[in-house]
């Protein structure tokens, strides 16, 4: 079965970057940007708004494409496809939910242990600007088997 996922990450004028700990559900106890799954009658960008202002309170004014990844959970029979954005542009302050605590770190202290295994591949051409595309092939959440990347 194959997932359409989103996630973006928020940026402040002084060029930090919000993350969420997630505190239940999938990927609970890892820093993640914000996102979920696209719903019947939804367009990407609208799901990746209504998440992003469900999990924070803040709402986008403009939300820039950023790149595709492909997961391939071979434990599981599901593949998921995640549409990833930057928000440079928002109003509201990140506000605390039952589902996620949000913090802003510096690009430079990101908590890259304890997010997805995946980002530290792809979150340097993310904080390089650039957009990407690539698969990743994990045999369990915590372990990636193979992966392709590249910048587009
Ligand atoms: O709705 P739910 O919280 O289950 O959505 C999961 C979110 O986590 C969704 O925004 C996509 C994102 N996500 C994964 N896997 C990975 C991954 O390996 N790396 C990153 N950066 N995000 C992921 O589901």
């Amino acid at each position: 079965m194959k997932k359409i996922l989103t996630l973006c990450f928020v940026h402040d004028t002084d060029g930090r970057i919000l993350l969420g700990l997630k505190k239940r559900g999938f990927g609970a106890g890892r820093w993640t940007g914000f996102g979920g799954k696209v719903e019947a009658g939804e367009t990407i960008e609208d799901a990746t708004r209504r998440e992003l202002s469900e999990e924070t309170g803040i709402t986008a004014h403009e939300i820039v494409p950023r790149g595709i990844l492909h997961f391939v959970y071979r434990h599981t029979d599901t593949t998921m496809e995640v549409h990833y954005f930057s928000v440079y542009a928002y109003e509201g302050e990140p506000q605390e939910t039952e589902e996620v605590k949000p913090q802003w770190f510096a690009p430079d202290a990101l908590p890259l242990e304890q997010m997805w295994p995946d980002d530290k591949y792809w979150m340097p051409l993310y904080l390089a600007g650039k957009s990407f595309e690539g698969e990743f092939i994990f045999s369990d959440y915590d372990t990636i088997v193979e992966h392709s990347l590249r910048e587009v």
